[in-house]
């Protein structure tokens, strides 16, 4: 996976790349070079600010989070920076695991400085002095790059017990995820770091109150956290100016599937999803684009104008998730496909919870029938709503509130086993 090669276009935002500015251009390992490429102005910025004036700037841009639920950092922060109780913990989610996402390895392989000096600021903000970068166990090279930039922001005081010379004390500790996919939702991702089970826990109460160990924890995906690089430096105000009134700033896409050129692209939010598949170079032939991944849904080729913005895709009645966009030709058998993805439901599902655990087994086995046609087809189209809506009301967690979502679109949308 690789920052794919992007064009400028017109508008706000559109002359520059503010997160992938440095990918491929500044060397990973080099944290003077980091600093020659505009790096830790952001922090020095953060620093004059104070916390509650860097909570305010995030607030005033609009970020919303980037890991999927598009939840507002800047209420996240105030929430988890008021609580009196200590310490406070920081959490970067990068355990990216959603089929399709490649994204935030981007970021992190690419600038791995980037993420440290952002990770540093949301612990400014937030009163925090420990961060935890939960990171994805298949990504060694992403492990080495930021192992490194931690042990070199160290040696150069940018962390540890007086960041920057300014009092702060702040440092990054890396675990390595094992291969769940469930470890990605954030409760189940506290309950890995502290040496237990990785199944998610009931919220509320939510994290903001009780997180990490039972304490105070903002946890946000790579992507959100390295946003706050340009929200400082440019401002809440400029940056607010990039993409539409409620979703702001840019937004990498992982594009993949039948595309000339698959990659990471970033644009401002507001683009269509036929410009970005434009920008990929879409083959001949596309029956079929799933938005948001395996929890995501399917759009078809006639849709190609629903807007990149979590208000857009929502009115579309599909979703931008974590922004990832698999693109499919007539050559690619749905019902292959959809299997594929129930599979990945079924093995990821902790068990936790009966609808899920249950759930999960039964729409795989129930595609199973329609893609060999072993059964009835329609029993098994009214057996798969039941069960979608079982898993969809009553899971614990997102796993299996959306493990029907793709099969459903496909089915209503697409008219898959029509
Ligand atoms: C304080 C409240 N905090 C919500 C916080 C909550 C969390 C965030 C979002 O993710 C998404 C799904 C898929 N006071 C709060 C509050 N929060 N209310 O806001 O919360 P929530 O529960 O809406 O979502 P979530 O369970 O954290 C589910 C996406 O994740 N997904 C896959 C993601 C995969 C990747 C990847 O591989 N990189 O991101 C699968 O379901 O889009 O929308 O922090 O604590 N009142
Ligand atoms: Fe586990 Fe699925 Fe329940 Fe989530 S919904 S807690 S993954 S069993």
């Amino acid at each position: 996976a690789a920052a794919a090669p992007q064009t400028s276009g017109s508008g706000p935002g559109r002359d520059r790349l503010l997160l992938l500015g440095r990918v491929g251009v500044a060397d990973p390992e080099s944290l003077d070079d980091y600093r020659a490429h505009g790096g830790y102005t952001a922090l020095r910025r953060a620093f004059a600010l104070g916390p509650a004036g860097v909570i305010r700037e995030v607030t005033e841009s609009g970020l919303l989070g980037r890991g999927g639920a598009a939840f507002p950092t800047g209420r996240k922060w105030q929430a988890t920076a008021a609580q009196p109780e200590q310490p406070h913990y920081l959490v970067c989610n990068a355990d990216e695991s959603e089929p399709g996402t490649f994204k935030d390895r981007v970021l992190m392989e690419g600038d791995p400085f980037a993420l440290v000096e952002a990770m540093t600021i949301a612990g400014y903000a937030i009163g925090a002095h420990r961060g935890f970068l939960y990171l994805r166990g298949e990504y060694p090279r992403a492990l080495r790059r930021m192992e490194h930039a931690v042990a070199q922001a160290r040696a150069r005081g940018l962390l540890g017990e007086d960041v920057l010379g300014q009092g702060y004390a702040f440092d990054i500790e890396i675990r390595r995820g094992a291969g769940a996919y469930i470890c990605g939702e954030e409760t189940a991702l506290f309950n890995s770091l502290e040496g237990r089970r990785g199944e998610p826990r009931s919220k509320p109460p939510f994290p903001v109150e009780k997180g990490l160990f039972g304490k105070p924890t903002a946890a946000n995906n790579v992507e959100t956290l390295v946003n706050v690089l340009p929200v400082l430096t440019l401002g809440a105000q400029e940056y607010a100016a990039i993409g539409t009134g409620r979703s702001t700033g840019p937004k990498l896409y992982c594009v993949s599937g039948s595309v000339e050129r698959p990659g990471v692209y970033e644009l401002p939010f507001g683009a269509t999803l036929g410009e970005l598949l434009e920008l990929a170079g879409v083959r001949q032939g596309l029956r079929a684009v799933l938005l948001g991944g395996a929890a995501g849904s399917f759009v078809r080729p006639d849709e190609l104008d629903i807007p990149l913005t979590f208000e857009g895709t929502r009115e579309a009645g599909t979703t931008l998730g974590s922004g990832v966009v698999m693109a499919f030709d007539d050559r690619v058998p749905l019902p292959r496909l959809l299997l594929r993805i129930a599979r990945f439901f079924r093995e990821e599902s902790c068990g936790q919870c009966v609808p899920c655990r249950v759930g999960t087994v039964r729409q795989e086995e129930a595609l199973r029938r329609l893609a060999e046609r072993t059964g009835d087809a329609a029993d098994d189209i009214a057996l798969l709503r039941e069960v979608g809506r079982a898993m969809r009301d009553a899971s614990i967690c997102g796993l299996g509130q959306t493990a029907w979502n793709a099969v459903e679109s496909a089915i209503d949308r697409l008219g898959a086993y029509a």
